[in-house]
């Protein structure tokens, strides 16, 4: 029998990556947001210390956007992505290419993040092939990493839970071993001093399968999902010379790490390493309308331009590869960016917000801090036998108390839009000082 249709039904919707039944006892509804708030369905404001999830970076209801998608929609609301074009989807892609590295000036569109991560491993599949080299069929991950929830990013993401249940998964995959060293580099301040050597099991993969097998490489530069694990210094440099060396390409995953999450437009900026291929999404559109990006070294695109001139050169895309709409949101979104620095804003905000967060260091349970530009993560003692209740519990707390966060596993993660102020991260901080002291 079909349940009755009324407002306040909260059965119908299944919800992603959530514990439906406890939300739907007691449910957090949002029903408006402005600039660093939002505002609950009773009233309360709650500071987004998350930008959403990672991706509203000029925070909410930014004049330029809404307005830029207001006016798309009543003049061009769709085109076919295949075959047609129309001129936003060029004019975005236009400026997104002058914001990436050198050599990086070709930009495919896709919807999400997850979307991205396919098109760029596709992609480096379809590269070698092209060139002649098609016997590069592998694909290297990294444990811990999130590439999103499709095929290939489960396959090359080392996240158990969300690949456990779902069989065999892509096969030809491998996955280096995680950075994550609490032993020797728990409170540090950005980069961890030890780790570099960890680059080195990308030798070790490589010795194994050999390198005449594998095409890519994919790593977040900064793990985000996972809880927030910074690469040791040196270490992407080192996986870039030991790609290098083999003929290997190096996919950044920048969905939580572009578009000035560290304070410089991109994380290959950050860490002056340029990969073959960048994936991006989230930040793009400020996450107020779906759209992703892959950017590709031009040496990748020109590689697929042979053959007959009415050939299709790539057989990949979306309906919504570069939709109207999401592009002129894109476009909205980078006028904003642009207009208020935002995204090197990050650089200017990140030594107090490092302050901050490591006062708290000495309360209860928590057992390691890190940040890097407007990125946090405390990371709690779990209760013996119950893995994340108490950073769950913290959620909630903070929630009640005017606080959005995130947790993973019992990690709490934070990154606020670029927009947030001194006294907005004294509010973060003293909230969360005052959760972790009433935490069981
Ligand atoms: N790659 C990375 C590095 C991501 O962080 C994706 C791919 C997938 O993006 P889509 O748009 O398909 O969700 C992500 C997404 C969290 C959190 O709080 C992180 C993501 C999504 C939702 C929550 O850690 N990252």
């Amino acid at each position: 029998m079909n349940a009755p249709v009324t407002t306040n039904n909260l059965d119908a919707f299944w919800m992603p990556f959530t514990a439906n039944r406890q939300f739907k006892k007691s449910p957090r509804m949002f029903v408006s947001a402005d600039r660093m708030h939002y505002t609950t369905a009773e009233g309360n404001k709650v500071l987004d210390g998350t930008a959403g999830l990672w991706c509203v970076n000029a925070g909410h209801n930014r004049p330029k956007i809404v307005e830029a998608i207001r006016q798309q929609a009543g003049e061009l609301d769709y085109a076919p992505a295949f075959q047609m074009g129309h001129p936003k989807a060029f004019e975005l892609a236009s400026k997104l290419v002058q914001l990436t590295p050198p050599g990086i000036d070709h930009v495919m569109y896709t919807n999400s993040g997850s979307e991205s991560v396919e098109t760029a491993l596709k992609t480096a599949l379809a590269y070698h092939r092209v060139k002649g080299d098609g016997s590069r069929f592998r694909l290297i991950g990294r444990e811990r990493g999130y590439h999103g929830v499709n095929f290939g990013g489960i396959s090359v993401g080392g996240i158990v839970p969300n690949r456990k249940m779902f069989g065999t998964l892509l096969t030809g995959v491998d996955h280096l071993r995680h950075t994550h060293d609490p032993d020797r580099n728990a409170f540090t301040r950005l980069q961890p001093e030890h780790g570099v050597e960890f680059a080195e099991d990308l030798e070790r993969i490589i010795a194994l399968h050999d390198a005449s097998t594998i095409a890519a490489v994919i790593v977040e530069p900064v793990a985000g999902s996972t809880g927030v694990l910074l690469p040791p210094k040196g270490y992407l440099k080192r996986l870039r010379e030991i790609c290098d060396k083999h003929g290997i390409l190096l996919i950044f995953d920048e969905v939580i790490t572009g578009f000035g999450r560290l304070g410089t437009p991109f994380a290959a900026d950050y860490f002056d390493v340029v990969p073959d291929i960048m994936v991006t999404a989230k930040g793009l559109t400020n996450g107020v309308i779906p759209m992703g990006a892959v950017f590709v070294k031009n040496e990748i695109h020109d590689a697929f331009m042979n053959g007959p001139e009415h050939m299709i050169e790539f057989f990949h895309g979306y309906t919504y590869s570069g939709n109207p709409i999401a592009s002129a949101a894109g476009l909205g979104t980078l006028e904003t960016y642009q207009d208020e620095g935002l995204l090197t804003r990050g650089a200017e905000m990140a030594p107090y917000w490092e302050e901050a967060l490591h006062s708290l260091k000495g309360l209860p349970h928590v057992i390691d801090i890190r940040n890097i530009g407007l990125i946090g993560a405390i990371e709690l003692e779990p209760i013996a036998g119950e893995p994340t209740r108490r950073a769950f519990s913290a959620f909630l707390d903070a929630y009640n108390k005017g606080l959005l966060i995130r947790t993973t596993g019992d990690i709490i993660a934070l990154s606020p839009p670029l927009i947030i102020e001194r006294n907005e991260i004294d509010f973060l901080v003293d909230t969360l000082s005052g959760v972790l002291k009433s935490l069981n």
